[in-house]
């Protein structure tokens, strides 16, 4: 199916279906290379199981076979960012039931790890990662 994007200027954009598999419940997705490819690739935090889940693009406008952590409390709003300065996109999580925030690093194999998580002071539900204070080290934004 072919859409069109409004902030893309009007493009035609391929739409991509990502099935749930029954049960699962979507929260929110993301664009980023965290395959190291070179390609854009597709994360959706999942809260039915809590999980987060990478479909690698192929950069033909497909999706190959999916990375899958599982993660505790409810993941939902989430940002992409480089972290750790090795060239890999990682993303950061919001975690509405235990109002924390979760860093989940991947190695660009297709490997995911969850490595830090971090307490909020209220229910997270919007989070923004990027360098704010240009010292070359990634910041994350969280709202509540
Ligand atoms: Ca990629
Ligand atoms: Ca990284």
């Amino acid at each position: 199916m072919v859409g069109f994007c409004s902030p893309c200027g009007g493009r035609a954009v391929d739409e991509i279906v990502v099935a749930s598999g029954g049960e699962n419940v979507y929260e929110q997705g993301g664009v980023g290379d965290v395959t190291a490819d070179g390609l854009p690739d597709v994360v959706i935090s999942q809260n039915s199981p809590s999980a987060l889940r990478v479909f690698p693009g192929d950069g033909a406008g497909g999706l190959g076979t999916e990375s899958f952590l599982s993660l505790p409390g409810a993941p939902s709003p989430l940002a992409l960012f480089d972290l750790d300065a090795d060239g890999v996109a990682d993303v950061v999580l919001t975690d509405v039931a235990a109002a924390q925030v979760h860093v989940v690093r991947a190695d660009g194999l297709g490997g995911l790890s969850a490595t830090v998580t971090w307490p909020t002071s209220d229910v997270p539900r919007s989070i923004a990662a990027t360098g704010f204070d240009g010292d070359g080290l990634g910041d994350v934004a969280v709202g509540d």
